[in-house]
């Protein structure tokens, strides 16, 4: 029996998969987005693996469904759905969206050039370039962002202790910059990353409490951002963030950058109004910024800004039939 069919828009973000669903949306139950997440993940979840695990997806696979806006100041809203669930925010998730929907006339801003988009995470403010219908580029102000946990060492087996900061971008960070048991991102490569990435991320967690001081349905770490020395002369960082079971982020991420800004200024070696040029696996870049200083419940944070672009790269139309034995998607793990 066929349940279900999805049009869809791929695009890529910097490298990363954004598949932008355009119909087959299940109505959500709930006020805003955060609500509707959790409705999502308790009743229509199917989608989500039908359309990003394998054989219709793949590891890295993310996508977003719009919704109309849950307040009356924003112009649409956005679901994020990928391999690992549905996060609360994606950065290269939002700029793929953006970019996607506004070439396909799919959002009609109020006002040329500026977008206001609900999140589950919170409420986005969006700028873009559009130039003979092609969106050049998109930035996005993105929720506040805080350092969570400072210089914590987790003993990790096999590798050996490694000192890392936690830190908030939308998703909870595990933070580590080059040090004795670990040389940098360009003396490692993939392989390693996705070896020892999610026994760092188990055992950051088994260890730390994250939760978000203002929604306590936004909770755990997700993602590990390995730091080290950029590919090109004018980034200032670069980073591989993995995800999910077995995904490097091709793109600099957006969260991740918003939480690698968010522990450097926390730090004191990013200023308020400092621009950041971040770096991914494949060199990719988004220009990142301090736009000014807030607090997330007792914690002092920053108010990020992520700068990046997208292309679309097809339209398809996805239909999940029960009479396939991998209607609804495997990984393997
Ligand atoms: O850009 O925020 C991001 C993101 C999260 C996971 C993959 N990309």
């Amino acid at each position: 029996m066929l349940k279900g069919t999805f049009a869809c828009i791929d695009a890529h973000t910097c490298g990363n998969p954004v598949r932008l669903v355009t119909s087959g949306h299940p109505n959500l139950k709930g006020r805003t987005m955060s609500d509707k997440r959790q409705d999502f993940l308790a009743h229509h979840d199917w989608i989500r693996r039908a359309l990003m695990f394998e054989p219709r997806g793949h590891d890295m696979m993310s996508g977003a469904f719009l919704y109309p806006p849950c307040s009356e100041q924003a112009d649409a809203a956005i679901l994020f759905i990928e391999t690992s669930g549905c996060l609360p925010m994606c950065g290269h998730g939002t700029i793929g969206t953006v970019t996607a929907a506004l070439e396909a006339g799919l959002i009609t801003p109020r006002v040329a050039g500026e977008l206001r988009l609900d999140v589950p995470a919170g409420q986005l403010q969006v700028r873009y370039q559009q130039s003979a219908g092609k969106v050049d580029w998109v930035r996005l102000t993105n929720i506040a962002s805080y350092l969570a946990h400072r210089e914590v060492t987790l003993s990790v087996p096999g590798l050996g202790d490694l000192t890392v900061d936690v830190a908030y971008g939308g998703n909870y960070y595990v933070i580590v910059d080059p040090q004795r048991h670990y040389p940098g991102l360009r003396h490692w490569g993939a392989e390693k990353i996705l070896r020892w990435s999610p026994l760092v991320r188990q055992i950051a967690q088994q260890t730390l409490d994250c939760v978000h001081p203002l929604d306590a349905t936004v909770q755990g770490i997700s993602h590990v951002l390995w730091t080290g020395e950029p590919l090109h002369g004018d980034s200032d960082g670069a980073n591989a963030v993995f995800y999910g079971e077995k995904a490097i982020d091709r793109s600099p991420c957006g969260t991740g950058t918003s939480a690698r800004m968010a522990q450097l200024h926390a730090k004191g070696l990013l200023d308020t109004g400092e621009q950041y040029v971040h770096e991914s696996i494949i060199g990719s870049q988004f220009i990142g910024r301090v736009e000014a200083t807030t607090e997330v419940g007792p914690y002092p944070a920053i108010q990020p800004s992520i700068q990046g672009w997208a292309r679309v790269t097809g339209h398809n139309t996805i239909t999940v039939d029960d009479d396939d034995p991998y209607a609804f998607g495997f990984q393997v793990l």
